[in-house]
């Protein structure tokens, strides 16, 4: 397990000297956030990133994410374009020692919150999802709480997506992924980057926009599109775990012991009753996930990809961008690895 921690660059509040003091940490996940999607990154601006965070002694491995243009999941004419794109990021990036891409394949929404502050029992506060007010929320005309999103549109933009993607059903989207899939993931493979697609959070179509990348039966679909490791995943417990019909604990073991995820996002989450659902702390008894099985079974399967602490709360007085301060993550990041340290001195009988 190779720990890394999400920095968004050097607007970030959360430095990268103060990351670097979270004990056992390996490597950044970042990346540039000031080209539009779809569109190539300069060689010199990778580089530039790459200096800084390896400056401070950490790798620069991971990059979450190079986002995937609408074009291309709407499979339009103009797909090829940004696909030539995205192929150049990928090679460029490779030249800069990057493992592993992060990306998703949500159609216009990336992971989607209905209120960002609410406030725990403990006075933190943390990222919710209730479906009461979520079916209250249209994105045409009310305001949406969009969270840590690459992209943000105006209202006419996005009446423009929602029109586009009313001829895209779930059949459509698998045909327009497995497009994309095998046209970059050759180029990944020649440059020894690993793609890992992150699931749809929640993982169920919202605003009647379809959503593939939701539960086991997708997975299994998505994995065999291009059956070749560099196709792989990015497990997010948290995103899995919003939904009761997907056993998180028993899909990160099979698709750790098939050798096709490259990237853990670990985090917890408390579901209620009605399917909504609250971000917590990452520690098994905060929320409906047993952290503890997840890195048991991780552990087992000799998982030597990378892994980050995901969203943490916002504690201690912190402010800043939600779910990604640096306390509440530090926290998280450190109760991982004291799993694993345990884990690892029992398999070795140093118990
Ligand atoms: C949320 C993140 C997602 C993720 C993208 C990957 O906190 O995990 O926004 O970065 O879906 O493309």
């Amino acid at each position: 397990m190779k720990l890394s921690f999400r920095w968004y660059g050097v607007d970030d509040a959360v430095k990268l000297q103060y990351i670097r003091q979270i004990p056992s940490m390996y490597s950044i996940v970042t990346a540039i956030y000031d080209v539009p999607v779809g569109e190539k990154w300069s060689i010199e601006s990778i580089f530039s990133l790459k200096n800084q965070v390896e400056n401070v002694g950490l790798k620069f491995d991971v990059i979450e994410s190079v986002p995937v243009h609408e074009d291309i999941k709407l499979g339009l004419s103009t797909r090829d374009k940004y696909i030539a794109n995205y192929k150049e990021n990928i090679k460029n990036l490779s030249k800069a020692g990057v493992k592993v891409i992060c990306y998703n394949f949500m159609p216009v929404f990336d992971w989607t919150r209905t209120q960002l502050d609410k406030v725990l029992e403990d006075g933190s506060t943390a990222l919710v999802y209730y479906k009461d007010q979520l079916e209250k929320m249209d994105p045409l005309t009310g305001e949406l709480s969009l969270p840590g999103w690459d992209t943000s549109y105006t209202k006419d933009q996005l009446a423009d997506l929602f029109e586009k993607y009313s001829k895209v059903d779930e059949e459509v989207l698998w045909s327009n992924l497995e497009y994309f899939l095998k046209e970059i993931i050759p180029v990944a493979e020649a440059c020894d980057v690993k793609m890992a697609i992150h699931p749809d959070d929640p993982p169920y179509s919202i605003f009647g926009l379809p959503r593939i990348i939701t539960n086991e039966k997708n997975l299994d679909r998505f994995l065999k599109l291009v059956d070749n490791k560099y196709n792989g995943l990015t497990l997010c417990t948290g995103s899995l775990g919003s939904a009761s019909f997907n056993d998180v604990v028993s899909m990160v073991d099979k698709y750790s012991r098939q050798g096709r995820i490259h990237f853990m996002h670990v985090r917890n989450v408390k579901l209620l009753e009605d399917g909504s659902f609250e971000e917590t702390a990452h520690y098994s008894p905060c929320g409906s996930l047993d952290i503890v099985e997840i890195m048991k079974v991780l552990h087992k399967n000799n998982f030597d990809g990378y892994l980050r602490p995901d969203h943490g709360r916002m504690i201690w007085g912190e402010s800043g961008r939600p779910g990604y301060g640096l306390f509440d993550r530090a926290l998280g990041a450190m109760y991982i690895t004291g799993i694993w340290e345990t884990l690892d001195k029992i398999s070795k009988g140093d118990n």
